[in-house]
This record gives C-alpha cells, structure tokens and sequence, in this order.
C-alpha cells in the first residue's frame, strides 16, 4: 500500500492526497513535517512534503506523484487522452504551482508562522500575485473545470493554491479573490462540491488553524 508523508495543514499535502482518493487508490497517511535535515532527505531530497513511498521507493514532487498515479492506475483518468488537451492540463498545474502559490510564500512567515508583518515585502509580493492569478485565469478554460469538461489533475492543484493564496491575501491585502473574480468563486464552488475535496478540506482548515494558533504561542 502507498504511504504518504506530510502534515494536513499543507495545500500540496493535499492535492496528493485529494489525488489518491479521486483514483480510489488505498493509501496510509504518516504525520511528518518537512525539514532540511536528517532521514527526510533520503526520502525527499528537499525535505519538502508531501512524498510518497510505493513498493518499488519514495517518490517526491507533486506533479510527479500525479504522473505515477495515472501510470498505475489509469481509471479514472485525471488527465486528458489527447497529447495536448494533457499538456495544456499540466501547464495549468504548473501556472497554479509557480505563479499562484509560488508569489504568496513569502507571506507564509507573518500569515501562518507568527512573524511581525514586513510592508515592504507584502508590497513587493503583490504584483506577483496579480500577475500569477491572471496567468491562471487566462489558461484555465472554465468549462466547467479548468481544462475542460472533466475534472483533472488541474483541478485539484488549482483548488489548494489558489485556497493557500486566498489564505494570505485575505489576511494581508484585505482581499477575497472569489470575490473580486466571481468565475474563480464559482469554480471554486463547483470543485468543492467534489466528495474527495469534502473530506479533506475541514481536516486542514482544523490542522491551519491549530498551526496558526501553536505559531502564536
Ligand atoms: N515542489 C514541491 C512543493 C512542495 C512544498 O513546497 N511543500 C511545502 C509544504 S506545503 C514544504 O514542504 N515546505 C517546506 C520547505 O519548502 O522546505 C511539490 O510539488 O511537492
């Protein structure tokens, strides 16, 4: 059986294991924070999390996860036959990884860790952020889901980034996104209607929440 390794306040975490669910692929979940040093790395090279051990070893990167998983188990399938119907899907999850998440990191440290709000970079942070969302909004199709008709890998990066986004620009810039774009609210709306999603997203709001909270002191 896949064991996967992380902590439930995490949107990567997350979109691996909302992956697994969708796939109906058996899995146990390990409580492992990310960290630099120590056994971490010989199963994750950055010490990042979420990681996967399979039968054949550890498996790190998200959007690699999602590829084993489609290999694996091909049905249902969360990628697009067609080649570039595919590729398009995969260049939405990377545009949601780089642009959308990637811009609000650095405001992880006053949102979720407790440090004092630093202005000059929550200013420097948001054209980024602008650009980011605009990248997503120009490549994902709404139709319903981000690369078409069927819900996809796309789908579930796009959901948890642009959740973890929200999350730091409510708290910093006073900014909703759903609601100053409603076509991401209602896209937003329509991929929490999924089960999967459902049963993940009150156990990581509780898990934000406690981190949030235990950052305090
Ligand atoms: N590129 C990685 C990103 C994963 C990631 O950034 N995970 C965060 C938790 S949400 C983490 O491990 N942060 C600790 C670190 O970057 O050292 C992936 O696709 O899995």
């Amino acid at each position: 059986m896949i064991r996967i390794y992380g902590i439930h306040a995490s949107n990567y975490y997350n979109a691996a294991k909302v992956a697994m669910l969708e796939k109906a692929i058996d899995f146990e979940e390990i409580n492992q924070p990310p960290g630099g040093e120590g056994d971490i790395l010989k199963a994750s090279p950055m010490g990042k999390i979420p990681y996967i051990e399979t039968d054949q070893g550890y498996l790190s990167e998200v959007n690699v996860i999602y590829d084993y998983l489609e290999d694996i188990k091909p049905q249902p399938r969360l990628y697009p036959e067609d080649p570039y119907a595919r590729a398009k899907t995969k260049e939405i999850i990377r545009t949601a990884e780089l642009y959308v998440d990637g811009p609000a990191r650095p405001l992880l440290a006053f949102v979720v860790f407790g440090q004092p709000v630093n202005q000059a970079v929550c200013e420097q942070a948001r054209p980024a952020i602008d650009k980011g969302l605009n990248a997503f909004v120009q490549l994902a199709r709404f139709a319903p889901y981000a690369s078409g008709p069927d819900f996809t890998f796309a789908d579930i990066s796009a959901f948890f980034h642009l959740m973890f986004l929200n999350l730091h620009t409510k708290s910093i810039y006073d900014l909703d996104i759903g609601q100053s774009n409603p076509q991401i609210r209602e896209y937003m709306d329509r991929v929490a209607e999924r089960p999967s999603i459902q049963s993940v997203v009150p156990v990581m709001e509780k898990a934000l929440k406690d981190l949030i909270r235990s950052m305090k002191g």
